[in-house]
């Protein structure tokens, strides 16, 4: 029996967090064969939830559980941890303005970020979900200055199934039809779902719309929108934000970073920038990736037209100007 993973998982007592956990138990993060031993982190109000979820995750009965502990110190529950999945954050109250919500989250991910440099393990990598995610990532890594910054990434991975299903939707294919689906650029309504490089059946998707009636404005109107303002809709119809499907792609994110994207397929992960595609190296934004070996590698090479660097272009403004703000409030 390999020797159990520690996964570190913050705002385990929220809903993503109560969601992931179990299916992290069962092996859907790292794979059947690896045990993993969970460190909840939560806020003290929040404490007793978590250990009544670790009592549930204990009558899981799950064979590839070694332990749970619940934590309200980001050191303690940091310590020794490979996997961080960084769901808590501080969410939008009514009347906030958007540099309060940056202050606020800078404040938790920073603490979170010196934590992972005094005690994660030498593999240690984190997938931040609790918005705003790349920012967040961002600050988290630029706290944890011995940890390689490209350890820190965002999730967009629900950003990426939310485009898969809708192409397949428009086109009649199924999801395992398409491939080379990339979202670029920040999980917010700024993001650009690309479907320039997809292909449904090995035929350009573009080509397969226009066969259904469905033009580039479609992609303009209709698709991108639909994608982007996915989560609103998602609230209005279930009456409560995302959960399960958040969850669902952060396992595959960090299962696909670990254990290899499939042969041939890409995925889209938000990682800090080499300087690809024109996004100023360190923003944390996605980018259609390869995992091989434990690292995640942005394809290289892609062919941009016009229109797809004008919405990348717009998506990575916004990043920066979420990072001037955060470097303005002295928070870097
Ligand atoms: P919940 O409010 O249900 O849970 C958040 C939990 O985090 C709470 O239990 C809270 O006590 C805890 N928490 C807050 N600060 C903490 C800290 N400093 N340390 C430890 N725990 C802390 O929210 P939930 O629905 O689970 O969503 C979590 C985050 O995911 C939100 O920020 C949300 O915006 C974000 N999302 C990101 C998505 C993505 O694709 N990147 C999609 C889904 C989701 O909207």
């Amino acid at each position: 029996r390999p020797r159990p993973v520690t996964v570190t998982v913050t705002g385990a007592a929220g809903q993503i967090g109560y969601a992931i956990v179990f299916r992290a138990a069962a092996g859907d993060l790292l794979g059947p064969g690896m045990p993993v031993r969970l460190h909840l982190l939560e806020l003290p109000q929040a404490r007793r939830a978590a250990e009544g979820t670790a009592l549930e995750l204990q009558d899981g009965a799950f064979p590839l559980l070694d332990g749970v502990e619940v934590f309200e110190d980001a050191d303690a529950a940091f310590d020794g941890a490979s996997v961080g999945l960084l769901i808590g954050a501080r969410p939008r109250s009514r009347g906030m303005e958007r540099a309060e919500l940056l202050e606020a989250n800078a404040g938790i991910f920073s603490v979170q970020g010196r934590a992972v440099n005094r005690g994660a393990a030498e593999d240690f990598r984190a997938v931040v979900v609790g918005n705003p995610a790349n920012t967040n990532a961002y600050i988290a890594a630029s706290h944890a200055p011995d940890v390689p910054r490209e350890r820190f990434t965002a999730l967009t991975r629900l950003d990426h199934h939310r485009a898969l299903a809708q192409l397949a939707a428009a086109t009649g294919a199924r999801v395992d039809e398409i491939e080379g689906v990339a979202v670029w650029g920040n999980h917010s309504a700024s993001q650009y779902p690309d479907l320039t490089h997809a292909t449904v059946g090995g035929r350009p998707a573009l080509e397969v719309l226009a066969g259904t009636g469905r033009d580039l404005a479609w992609v303009d109107d209709t698709f991108i929108p639909r994608v982007a303002r996915r989560g609103a809709e998602i609230i209005d119809v279930r009456g409560g934000s995302s959960v399960a499907s958040a969850a669902h792609a952060a396992l595959c994110h960090v299962h696909d970073w670990v254990l290899g994207t499939a042969a041939g397929t890409w995925t889209s992960m938000a990682v800090a920038s080499d300087g690809s595609y024109g996004v100023p190296e360190g923003l944390v934004s996605s980018f259609p990736v390869v995992c091989r070996d434990g690292r995640a590698v942005v394809v290289p090479d892609l062919e941009l037209d016009e229109f797809s660097r004008t919405r990348i272009d717009r998506s990575v403004r916004e990043l920066e100007e979420e990072r001037a703000a955060v470097q303005q409030m002295g928070l870097l």
